[in-house]
């Protein structure tokens, strides 16, 4: 079974599953947006992009979240929540796509992604507009959090991966973490798990 994966927030996140859960993969390092690389990635994925886990009998599984289910199931890990809580989970990882994500994939493609390729930067006054976004959610994550461990169940689960799948990026990408202490503390307790900290250890 092979995960292609690059250094970007979505294929850490499933990097950091299959270290965790101790999947048996090959990492497979991946620059599928390269324009000698997108042919053969087109076959595994129509949107051209990494994750993918391509696995013996099934056909190539794209997109972070469906990825993570799988290598959870494979390996029967609780870090795919128990039945009770899939209604929780999927709160969590609906609210990440439509809410707390976008703003904070605007600052990682702004001061991560975009220095790689063009030197070309979004007017002030849109940054401050995804700002004011991310300031919103990650006040309301913070209240979220308060009291309690983890968010679901008081028990690590991949929610919290989901939801902190761009808080390893967050000095780099500008945003401004410290403001919000629990999320804060989410982002420390995380980065006491190996799998999470350093996914990419001894790998390219
Ligand atoms: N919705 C997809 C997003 C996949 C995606 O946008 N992948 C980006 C990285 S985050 C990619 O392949 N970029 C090219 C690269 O990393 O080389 C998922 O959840 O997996």
């Amino acid at each position: 079974m092979k995960l292609y994966y690059s250094h970007n927030s979505n294929p850490r996140l499933t990097v950091a599953v299959a270290r965790y859960t101790g999947a048996a993969v090959d990492f497979i390092f991946s620059t599928p947006k390269h324009p000698d690389h997108t042919r053969f990635f087109v076959t595994l994925n129509p949107n051209a992009s990494v994750p993918i886990l391509a696995e013996e009998g099934r056909a190539p599984l794209w997109e972070a979240d469906a990825i993570a289910a799988r290598l959870c199931q494979i390996t029967k890990s609780d870090l795919w929540p128990a039945a009770d809580d899939l209604p929780d989970l999927l709160k969590w990882l609906s609210w990440t796509h439509d809410h707390f994500g976008p703003p904070c994939s605007e600052f990682y493609f702004e001061n991560i992604v975009k220095p790689t390729f063009t030197e070309h930067r979004e007017p002030q006054e849109v940054m401050a507009k995804h700002m004011k976004n991310f300031r919103r959610h990650a006040k309301m994550l913070d209240e979220m959090l308060m009291g309690r461990q983890w968010l679901i169940a008081d028990k690590l689960s991949f929610a919290d991966f989901r939801v902190a799948f761009v808080l390893p990026y967050a000095a780099k990408a500008g945003l401004p973490l410290s403001d919000y202490p629990e999320v804060q503390r989410l982002s420390n307790q995380l980065d006491q798990i190996a799998a999470w900290r350093a996914p990419f250890a001894g790998l390219s």
